[in-house]
């Protein structure tokens, strides 16, 4: 294992310093512990990782919810130590000794609407991260691998065909007000994340960069944003079952085309420890004006079902006229359709405790002198 030299050391441990007497809720915070640090800080990964470039972004945020992200596949086992109680606590308990279970995608039969039991459910996007084996993550990334990597994408995204047909539209031919618009239609991913751009993840913006979309804009798939690759199927209403099987099918047509980093332990891996296993994140925009008066109680409930509660421009943005973006929170070390079920179940229970506030509402209304 290569060593720091001693100029990288030196600003290590005065960053680490100053964090020291920051306060901070971040899981950062909570596992690099003095003890951590000095076991971890001379390493370094064959493409040239230190634990600086690990943690930049949580040193530079404070307010970050974990504060870590990994700068190549190898970081996830060199630097361990800080991974593993990070990783364990996010997804709901996933010791160092256990591993992800096989790929199971299973069936979307299984799956309905959610819209069955009322209009609540705005729309519904399922998606995941994918990393492309032979490359490093966006910190060590050269101008060279964008070029290349963005090419090969480019080339299996053509294959597409039927409904998942459409055209690839590099970053450097859409003008900023086109961006602006497929950002505003939920479509596109913003610029400027002051999280990722901590961790130099940023770097030949927006070389590189791009979207795909199908005729419907029905597939979307970003391409080296925080990952290298982002597959997402989404469409208005609630029908979850729809939604899943055009992603499966995407999913596995890009698979036979690119090869997708994976490892034993850990499934798919990605650039942040949040994403990894089946890197699944399904989400619907739910409409909740009873719940969504008081977020604490919002929060509850989600945390009850293991569902993660976000704004409506996704992570670290506001609701607006209390529409939530409501996902699965775990996605390590269980299978990809039990993460669709997560979800399923725990947005049909907050259908349903929203439905009985309303039942409470028009109660309190009949019992008021006014
Ligand atoms: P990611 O989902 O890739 O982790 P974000 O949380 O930043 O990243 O969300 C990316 C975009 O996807 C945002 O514009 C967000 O509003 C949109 N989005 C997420 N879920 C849904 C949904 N169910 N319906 C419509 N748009 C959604
Ligand atoms: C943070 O630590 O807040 C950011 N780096 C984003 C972490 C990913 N978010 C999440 O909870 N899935």
């Amino acid at each position: 294992m290569d060593q720091i030299d001693s100029t990288d050391l030196a600003v290590l441990e005065a960053e680490y310093k100053k964090f020291k007497a920051v306060k901070s809720r971040s899981l950062l915070k909570k596992y690099l512990t003095q003890d951590v640090f000095d076991k971890l800080k001379h390493r370094v990964t064959a493409s040239g990782a230190t634990l600086y470039d690990c943690i930049k972004s949580g040193l530079a945020n404070p307010d970050s919810s974990i504060g870590v992200y990994a700068p190549d596949a190898e970081s996830y086992t060199l630097f361990h130590e800080l991974y593993d109680p990070i990783i364990d606590e996010y997804h709901g308990g996933f010791s160092p000794k256990e591993y992800h279970p096989g790929i199971n995608f299973g069936t979307a039969d299984a799956l309905g609407d959610l819209n069955e039991w009322g209009n609540y459910v705005v729309s519904t996007r399922v998606r995941c991260a994918r990393s492309i084996e032979g490359y490093p993550f966006n910190p060590l990334m050269t101008s060279e691998h964008y070029a290349e990597l963005e090419q090969d994408v480019e080339n299996a995204l053509d294959m597409l065909d039927d409904d998942l047909a459409g055209y690839y539209r590099s970053l450097n031919r859409i003008t900023i007000q086109e961006q602006d618009e497929l950002i505003a239609g939920h479509l596109l991913f913003k610029r400027g994340d002051r999280f990722l751009e901590a961790a130099d993840a940023c770097r030949f913006w927006p070389d590189g960069r791009g979207i795909f979309l199908n005729s419907d804009n029905t597939l979307v798939i970003w391409v080296n944003e925080e990952d290298h690759l982002r597959i997402i199927s989404m469409q208005e209403g609630g029908d979850l079952a729809q939604v899943y099987d055009r992603f499966v099918r995407a999913v596995t047509a890009l698979g036979n085309r690119l090869p997708f980093s994976f490892s034993q332990r850990l499934g798919f891996l990605s650039f942040c420890p949040t994403n990894l296993g089946t890197a699944i994140r399904a989400s619907v925009h739910i409409r909740l004006p009873n719940l969504g008066k008081d977020k604490r109680i919002l929060e509850d409930a989600a945390d009850q079902f293991n569902l993660q509660v976000r704004g409506t421009a996704g992570e670290h943005s506001e609701a607006k006229d209390y529409t939530f973006d409501i996902s699965n929170r775990r996605r390590l070390g269980l299978t990809e359709i039990e993460c669709l079920q997560e979800m399923y179940d725990g947005v049909k229970e907050i259908i349903r405790l929203e439905k009985s506030m309303d039942k409470g509402n028009s109660r309190s209304r009949k019992n008021s002198t006014y």
